[in-house]
């Protein structure tokens, strides 16, 4: 792994680890953390569901386990600071991770629907989001608390958004929220809350650091250390992405045909449709194949096969989805004080020896 922070664990896999596979192992399994990673009993640990509701629930693993539908969701999880790095090409972004293109992965989630559980509780008419706060409290945060964030009551009821125990199969890892985690497909990751402690319903969004201050696009020329509520755009549904896995550019390549490869994710109920490559900066355009989506939650990995000769080849790639939208060209147009939603075209230059 490239591990940006050690304290709190921040780490992503090398390019080559994530091509291939579809589903993400657990080793190549990228990590994100606000804080030290919470260390809690699975036997004791308790759920409680409150706020504008009929009912207001406490609930052990074993309840939900046992009084709720089981169910798998495969979903692709993508930090909003996800190619970060291509920003700080354009400008610094001090006291932030260079993120790579890595920070994104693809797991099959097993747990309830968090609709099922909101109906059991009875969500009353004002609730319009729902709060999740976790266990871990984050230093990195003003004041200092536990890591949460919210969800519009419309996406919450989705039947895809999991409160999740399992992950590929197994049981969820410690470092990816043990014993539970909310799993918000096609949203940023921050909403995927980990270890997850309490949902409440809201007629606002929460008012916690990482919802209401963190995680915005902020003006350009904005401080973020002076941000507040609502300076920027709170950040959702994921923007459309792409990035190449292979060849990593980090070795030189013989002359000759060479296979690239890569994925692409639409982010929230958009799909991509389309993934374009070149070979001269954008002047034309090869298609490369596309793979249909496993899931309408999970990235798509595509192919193509380039002729390199002697020198310096840039390789470019760009996804259009099901609406018909283009990843923007430049990070320059999209460069934020915090560095979030690089979705610019991804470049990446090749080496070529005899
Ligand atoms: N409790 C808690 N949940 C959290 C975080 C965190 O620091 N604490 N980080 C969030 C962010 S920003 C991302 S991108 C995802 C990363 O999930 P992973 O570490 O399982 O890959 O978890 C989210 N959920
Ligand atoms: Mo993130």
């Amino acid at each position: 792994m490239i591990v940006h922070s050690r304290e709190p664990y921040n780490a992503e896999p090398p390019r080559q680890a994530l091509a291939d596979n579809t589903i993400t192992s657990f080793e190549s399994f990228y990590s994100r953390n606000h804080g030290p990673v919470p260390e809690l009993d699975a036997d004791t640990w308790q759920l409680e569901v409150g706020g504008l509701v009929e009912r207001p629930l406490i609930l052990s693993l074993r309840e939900l386990h046992d009084r709720f539908e089981q169910c798998d969701v495969t979903a692709t999880l993508q930090c909003a600071g996800n190619r970060r790095a291509g920003l700080m090409e354009v400008r610094d972004i001090p006291g932030e991770n260079p993120w790579g293109p890595c920070a994104t992965a693809t797991a099959v989630w097993s747990g309830v629907r968090l609709a099922d559980v909101l109906a059991e509780a009875g969500l009353l008419p004002e609730a319009a989001h729902t709060a999740f706060a976790a266990a871990d409290v984050s230093q990195a945060a003003e004041p200092p608390q536990p890591f949460g964030g919210s969800i519009p009551v419309a996406k919450a009821l989705s039947g895809e958004v999991l409160l999740a125990w399992g992950m590929n199969g197994r049981p969820l890892p410690r470092v990816h929220g043990a014993p539970l985690r909310a799993v918000v497909p096609g949203w940023i990751g921050a909403r995927s809350v980990k270890w997850l402690r309490q949902i409440t319903a809201l007629s606002e969004p929460s008012a916690n650091y990482f919802q209401a201050v963190d995680y915005q696009i902020l003006p350009a020329e904005a401080d973020p250390h002076r941000a507040r509520p609502g300076d920027g755009i709170s950040l959702g549904p994921v923007a459309l992405n792409c990035d190449i896995l292979r060849p990593d550019g980090a070795t030189p390549l013989p002359p000759g045909p060479v296979e690239v490869t890569g994925y692409a994710f639409a982010g929230d109920d958009r799909i991509v449709a389309r993934l374009d490559v070149s070979v001269d900066d954008g002047r034309t355009w090869i298609q490369a194949e596309l793979d249909e989506p496993q899931s309408p939650w999970a990235w798509q990995h595509w192919r193509t096969t380039i002729e390199l000769s002697p020198g310096e080849t840039v390789v470019t790639a760009r996804a259009w989805d099901s609406t018909g939208a283009l990843q923007p060209e430049s990070p320059a147009a999209l460069w934020n004080p915090k560095g979030y939603d690089n979705n610019s075209w991804a470049r990446l230059r090749l080496t070529c020896r005899p």
